[in-house]
């Protein structure tokens, strides 16, 4: 059988040149260290090594926990090496939801950050993983120190297409978040199906600056320039002016909408700054119309917006280049998401099941190579999220104009996407309900100019009860993840109800949308 490994892919895409250089950090102070295409490979060979003497089960799940490094990018690339599952989570997690996500999937080993391997380690012994490694932001750590002792040859494991290759904990409108299952085959296609699309060519150059435990920073950006043998510029964390400072070294950005809000931002972006740059790409949240027109005026580029989500990758794509699917067009237009990517099959439905004409809005239904396999141990869940044939419902509402692009209008799903981040309002609800003296309480999206959209809360105090708003939010502190928390609270004495006595969350919305103006 051939191999299909994912890494097995990425390796072979490699240059002959192994001594050139793969990944070279990019620090404010000028400092930066580089990692050639030898040091990739014997690294991940190494830690692949290290994860295979740990004698793990089949199918065992590594979650990482940790900031952003190359040698994080590493671990992410010597697990499918050696033919484990990846779980990555947000550094901004705490306890409650570490503990959630590791009962959950029940890993082999946890890879967390020295300073949390007290409260971590306690949470993973706990729920059975029998290895517990560290790794910090500066190379430090028992994780590194222990792959120092392994060999730098090894063979990737073989694996077939539908073999898993990750776990994406993702949304959970009414309960607990879902781990979105991909397999290899999932990623290797859709990464292939961008190297063309995308047009990435010899030479490319991408400054990385997203974090890396989530679609847009591990498998787009990652899977992207490793698959076309390009070097990546490696920001540990965004930083605008250093972004701007990097662009006459790179040709490709990939960022979420805050990150093109914060780089207008900076005086620095010009129209010479930007002169070497070849694509600059949008996704995960909406991109408004006025950064689209603001960024073309101020760089003479046109951002490229593409639709994706944890379970699918990638989706759809405005076209890089003349689309021969569509006639040829090869306009990027702002407020749309582009066509569906090559394999991706795309439709619109209504609340009946019947396909819509195109013009008209509805459910965004998808199916294709790159869709997840099923939600981790939630049979249930899976086949409530696919059609009786085979699509997946994204949850997002939208159409297809006359011109074949999609363009994405809303969401059934009770979901707030702020600053590339996904806030379930449900979860955030549910802490603030366990307060005392709360009744009730809604959380609602409301526009905001650096982060898109934030969260506001809405809360009934119980008959006799005095409620602090800050109070709340400090409580709302200790527990949650930092994006999660509201960045307003308002204590009011009802919630606006439809007959049913449901609370109308698009009233809230429209009554709070000016706060942040
Ligand atoms: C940070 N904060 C946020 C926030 N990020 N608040 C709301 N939404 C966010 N996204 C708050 C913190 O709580 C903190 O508040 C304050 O901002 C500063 O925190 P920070 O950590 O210093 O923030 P910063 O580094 O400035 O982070 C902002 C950011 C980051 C935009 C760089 O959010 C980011 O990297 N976003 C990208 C997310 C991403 O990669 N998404 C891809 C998903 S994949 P306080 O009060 O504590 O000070 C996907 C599929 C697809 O969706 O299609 O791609
Ligand atoms: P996640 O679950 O984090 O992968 O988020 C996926 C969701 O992000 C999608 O279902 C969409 O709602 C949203 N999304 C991704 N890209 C875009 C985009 N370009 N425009 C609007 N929404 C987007």
């Amino acid at each position: 059988m051939n191999n299909q490994n994912l890494f097995a892919a990425l390796r072979a895409a490699f240059p002959s040149d192994l001594d050139a250089v793969a990944v070279e950090t990019a620090e404010p102070d000028g400092s930066g260290l580089r990692y050639s295409w030898r040091d990739l490979d014997r690294a991940t060979a190494m830690m692949a090594n290290l994860l295979a003497s740990l004698d793990l089960p089949e199918g065992s799940r590594i979650a990482v926990q940790v900031e952003k490094s190359v040698e994080a990018m590493v671990l992410y690339l010597a697990t499918l090496r050696a033919g484990y599952v990846f779980l990555p989570l947000n550094t901004a997690y705490q306890s409650a939801e570490i503990e959630y996500f590791i009962g959950n999937a029940e890993p082999a080993v946890v890879v967390c950050s020295p300073k949390n391997f007290g409260w971590v380690s306690k949470i993973a012994f706990t729920a059975g993983t029998k290895h517990v490694f560290t790794l910090g932001e500066d190379r430090g750590g028992s994780l590194l120190e222990r792959a120092a002792h392994c060999s730098d040859q090894h063979t990737p494991a073989v694996k077939a297409a539908d073999d898993l290759a990750a776990i994406l904990y993702t949304s959970g409108t009414t309960g607990r978040s879902k781990g979105a299952m991909l397999t290899h085959g999932n990623m290797l296609s859709n990464a292939m199906m961008l190297k063309d699309y995308w047009g990435w060519r010899k030479g490319d150059v991408l400054i990385h600056a997203l974090p890396i435990f989530h679609v847009h920073g591990l498998f787009v950006a990652i899977h992207g320039a490793l698959i076309n043998g390009s070097k990546m510029i490696w920001l540990a964390r965004f930083d605008p002016k250093l972004v701007v400072q990097k662009m006459p070294e790179a040709t490709v950005f990939m960022g979420v909408p805050t990150l093109y809000v914060r780089l207008l931002a900076e005086p620095g972006l010009t129209k010479a700054a930007a002169q070497h740059m070849r694509l600059f790409i949008a996704g995960s949240a909406p991109l408004l119309i006025e950064t689209f027109n603001e960024w073309k005026q101020r760089t003479g580029h046109t951002i490229l917006e593409r639709y994706g989500m944890s379970e699918t990758v990638m989706l759809t794509s405005n076209p890089y280049q003349a689309d021969a699917r569509h006639g040829g067009q090869d306009e990027r237009r702002g407020g749309t998401v582009g066509f569906p990517l090559p394999g991706v099959s795309l439709r619109v439905q209504d609340d009946d099941g019947h396909v819509v004409p195109n013009g008209e809005i509805g459910g965004i239904q998808v199916k294709g190579p790159n869709v997840f396999k099923g939600y981790w141990r939630m049979p249930e869940k899976t086949a409530e999220e696919f059609t009786a044939d085979g699509y997946f419902k994204t949850g997002d509402v939208g159409k297809i104009d006359q011109r074949g692009y999609v363009v994405i209008v809303g969401r059934s799903k009770d979901l707030i996407i702020s600053g590339g981040y996904n806030v379930y309002p449900a979860e955030i609800e549910g802490y603030i309900n366990d307060m005392p003296g709360v009744a009730e309480s809604a959380l609602v999206g409301v526009p905001h100019p650096d982060f898109g959209e934030v969260g506001v809360a809405v809360v009934i105090a119980k008959p006799g009860a005095v409620l602090g708003t800050e109070a709340i939010l400090t409580e709302l502190k200790s527990k949650l993840a930092n994006f999660k928390i509201p960045k307003r609270c308002f204590v009011v004495t009802e919630l606006p109800r439809n007959t049913m006595g449901k609370v109308q969350k698009n009233l809230l919305r429209e009554q709070y949308k000016g706060l942040f103006a």
